[in-house]
């Protein structure tokens, strides 16, 4: 049977993880390449992974995904939304948490823009899975803002879930496998094809 084989662009090893552990059911294997992104400052996170795929083609020439994820904070207006990696950076979670002190409404989303290149096809899959910011971490799970996110539907935040289920419910399970959905569906596979 044919695998396909996808550079993923990342520097971060947890998502690579939970990528490649979402996709193995649909025998697309993935190698990380740690480069970094090259991030423009958009509003969106869909034009910031397409920005990233296209720069990070010119120097692989190989099929690639980019996957640019981030907290929309309802009552903090979407923030951080794109600027959700610079935020973690510097103030973390708990700045999260510092900014929600006394706030009532603790609703967020997390989402994922997930852009696949391989010449001709340049396509977005988008991921969306929203919830509650907890009012104080749980969990050692994870990574990024795992421990105060709850997805609605659920008693525990990500950082409490293992792996697979975290990948059932989140926002990067989703555009993922979206993504290989339509790879299936369409019949179109990247060139790179691995025998299996
Ligand atoms: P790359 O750019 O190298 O892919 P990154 O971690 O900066 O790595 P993003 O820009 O997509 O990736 O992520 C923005 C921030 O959101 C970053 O601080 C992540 O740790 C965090 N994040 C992304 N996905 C997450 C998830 O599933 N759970 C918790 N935090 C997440």
């Amino acid at each position: 049977m044919v695998k396909t084989k996808l550079f993923l662009i990342t520097k971060n090893k947890n998502k690579y993880q939970e990528a490649s552990l979402i996709l193995k059911p649909y025998r697309i294997s993935l190698e990380q390449k740690p480069l970094s992104k090259e991030e423009i400052q958009a509003e969106s996170l869909e034009k910031i992974a397409l920005h990233a795929a296209r720069k990070a083609y010119v120097l692989l020439r190989r099929p690639l995904i980019v996957d640019d994820s981030g907290l929309f904070v309802e009552a903090l207006r979407g923030f951080p939304g794109p600027y959700s990696s610079y935020v973690y950076k510097t103030i973390g979670y708990e700045g999260i948490l510092d900014l929600l002190d006394d706030v009532e409404n603790r609703r967020a989303c997390f989402k994922t823009a997930l852009a696949l290149i391989s010449p001709p096809l340049e396509k977005l899959f988008v991921g969306e899975t929203c919830g509650v910011i907890t009012r104080k971490p749980m969990g050692s799970g994870g990574f990024g803002f795992d421990p105060i996110f709850m997805p609605e539907g659920y008693s525990k935040t990500y950082a409490q879930m293992t792996t697979t289920e975290k990948n059932a419910v989140s926002h990067r399970g989703k555009a993922f496998r979206l993504m290989a959905s339509w790879l299936a569906r369409r019949r179109v596979y990247p060139s790179n094809r691995i025998r299996g």
